[in-house]
Parts: structure tokens; sequence; C-alpha cells
């Protein structure tokens, strides 16, 4: 089998009531980048890839457009179904941009599903549930309007809840967290999220004051040195997100035991074949992390819930999706939603998500 075909699209994915507020940005709507490949037998496969805006990783849409033209053309001829030739070819053809050639890699991952007739969770070592825990992640915000909502979530069924903290008074997060925690108590899994937005002064305060609140700490400050700087005098254990850039990071933090856990980009480490390296390293260690994306439409969430089915269930931190803060879907009959704060993972083959093409427009990229 040859990849003979690739066209790329751009679709505009407005936030519901937005803007999603975070220490690092607000966002309004997010530009994300579509995959289309199809095979000289005419088997089609889509990859999808979504960076939340230019600042909340060092990865923006037009990047990701940019380092698709690079390589497109040279991976024409190639075998879909041979995925690990097929990072290799693309680490050939560029080096780094892994947000973009994920959106290769998850396009393949569909197309060798369709082609022998698995779901991509099967690809990927087996699903262990075909009901994935979610997490629900609430913006930036007051103490009353978040509490309401973790009390809203946690009567849906979610078991966990991201609050987000940073970019304003270190007194205004501790008093949402408090709240939080008055109104939902253990009913759901808390993970406070400062989105690399926290001095580390501010971080040991929020800490110390919320001391008697089981959370996890992710992404606190701006790097993984500030983060080792606080690590021993935290109350709270320390998860690595926007820092968790790709395998080898993993591996040095990992080695390092400066973290207890990861909230993980699916795009960011480079597409699910990478996705399955971390997956299973942190089993070795007993880490716990997600498989979300930064954002992103049905391609993703689909990908993202695939992976997210395989994980060990004590591991498994859930997954997360765009889907309560987008309108609609790609495809109307199987697109991925979050139902009693789970996912139900899609049937298949492949990722099971035929997204309706006319929603995309004419590709702004086609080689072959
Ligand atoms: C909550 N998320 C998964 C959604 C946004 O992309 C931010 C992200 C995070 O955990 O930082
Ligand atoms: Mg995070």
């Amino acid at each position: 089998m040859k990849i003979a075909e690739i066209h790329i699209y751009s679709h505009a994915l407005p936030v519901k009531n937005g803007p999603y507020r975070m220490a690092s940005a607000s966002v309004w709507s997010l530009d994300t980048t579509l995959v289309k490949m199809i095979t000289d037998g005419g088997l089609v496969g889509w990859g999808e890839t979504c960076p939340i805006g230019p600042v909340y990783q060092p990865q923006h849409a037009g990047g990701a457009r940019a380092a698709l033209a690079e390589i497109a053309q040279g991976l024409i001829g190639a075998d879909p179904l041979q995925p690990l030739l097929l990072h290799r070819r693309m680490d050939g053809l560029l080096n780094g941009h892994r947000y973009a050639k994920a959106a290769i890699d998850i396009a393949a991952h569909d197309l060798m599903g369709k082609a022998w007739g698995m779901r991509v969770a099967d690809l990927l070592g087996g699903a262990v549930t075909d009901r994935v825990p979610s997490y629900y992640a609430s913006g930036v915000g007051e103490p009353d309007e978040i509490s309401r909502i973790a009390a809203e979530r946690a009567a849906e069924g979610f078991p966990r809840m991201q609050v987000k903290v940073g970019g304003r008074p270190v007194e205004v997060d501790i008093e949402v967290i408090r709240k939080v925690w008055e109104r939902v108590g253990t009913k759901m899994r808390l993970a406070v999220d400062g989105n690399r937005g926290l001095t580390t002064r501010d971080a040991l305060r929020l800490s110390r004051e919320c001391g008697d609140i089981p959370f996890v700490l992710e992404q606190p400050c701006n790097t993984i040195e500030e983060i080792a700087a606080i690590r021993g005098q935290v109350h709270h254990g320390i998860y690595l997100d926007e820092n968790g850039e790709d395998l080898n990071t993993i591996l040095r933090v990992v080695g390092a035991g400066l973290v207890d856990g990861f909230g993980m980009k699916l795009t960011r480490i480079g597409g699910l074949r990478p996705m399955t390296v971390f997956r299973d390293i942190c089993e070795v260690r007993s880490l716990p992390h997600t498989c979300d994306d930064a954002w992103g439409g049905d391609i993703i969430a689909a990908a993202c819930t695939h992976i997210g089915a395989t994980v060990q269930p004590r591991l498994n931190e859930g997954v997360w999706i765009a889907q309560p803060y987008i309108e609609g879907h790609y495809d109307a009959a199987n697109g991925v939603k979050i139902e009693g704060g789970h996912i139900k993972l899609p049937k298949g083959p492949g990722l099971g998500i035929t997204p309706d093409e006319g929603l995309f427009g004419m590709p702004v990229m086609s080689f072959g």
C-alpha cells in the first residue's frame, strides 16, 4: 500500500461562550489543520492537529501547515502500514515539528485500522474499556463560577476536574480552589493547572495554603528548572504538561524523579506512535497521565479516545476533548462526545470517524 495523495485543510473552530481563559492566553477561535491521506487503492485516512493559539506551546497553526508543506511531497509513495518507517521518513525530511507530523501519524493509523478492519485502540495494544473516563477543564474564573461548574460536573459524572489558575493574584486562585473543594470534596479528583503562569513563590504559597486539599499541581511554572526548584517543598504531586515536549524530555524528568505524572498532548509528542511509547514508559514507572490534545475536532477527539482506552485504569487521568466548547461535529452520526463524564470509544475501523468534507472547503494544499 502506498500514499498516493495528501490534502491539507484549514478549518475554524470557534469557542462556544468564549473566550477560553488560561494563565498564558485567552482564545476565541482555533484554527485546526486537517490531513486527508489517500492510498493508491483509494482508501482514505484522516489526521488533525490544532494548537490552542500561538502562545500555549511553541506551536501554531501556520507552523503546522508550513511543516506539512515541507514534508508532504516526500511522503508520496511511502507505505502507511509501516508507521516506524513513516516516522523515520518524516524525520529525514524535517527535524522536529512533531505536532505537524502527528497529523500524518494519525491519518496513517486511521488507514491502518481501515486496511485491517481494526479499531485504532486495538492497533495500539488493545482497549481495556469502551467507556473512557474524561475530565473537565475550567477556564480561569471567579470562585463562585468555578465552584458552581465543579458541582455541576460532579453531578454529571465526571471523575476528575482540572481547575485553571494563574495570571492574577494568587489569593484569588487559592479562594477558587478552596471553594471548589468545599462544594465537591472527594466526589471528583482535582488537578490545579497553572499553565506555566505561576512564579515559584506563588506556587509554593498556593500549595502551602491548600495543604489540606488533595489535588495534583499541573505545570505550575514556566520551566522544568523552576519546577525542580520547588519540587521538594510542595505539598502536592506535580504533573508536567507543556514542558513534556518530547520523549527525550519525558525520559529526563522521569529518570530524575521530577514528576508524579503528566498532562500529555497527543500531537505535541508527535502522534499515536510516540504516544504509545510514552504510555508504556509511564506504566513502567506507575505514573498517571492524561491523553489529551490542546484543541481540535472529532479526528483529534477520536485519536485521544483510542489511546486513552488502552491506558491501565489506575494510571488513567482521563481524555480531555474540546467537544464541550465547540459547536457540532465533523461526523454527525459518530461524532465523539462526553456523556456522564465518559467518552464512548468509537467502533472503528480506524478512528471510526467519517468527516463531512464539505465543512472544510477546498484544500489549502494538495500533494500527489
Ligand atoms: C485542559 N487542556 C487539556 C485544554 C487546553 O488545551 C489546555 C489543556 C491543559 O491541560 O493545559
Ligand atoms: Mg495542562
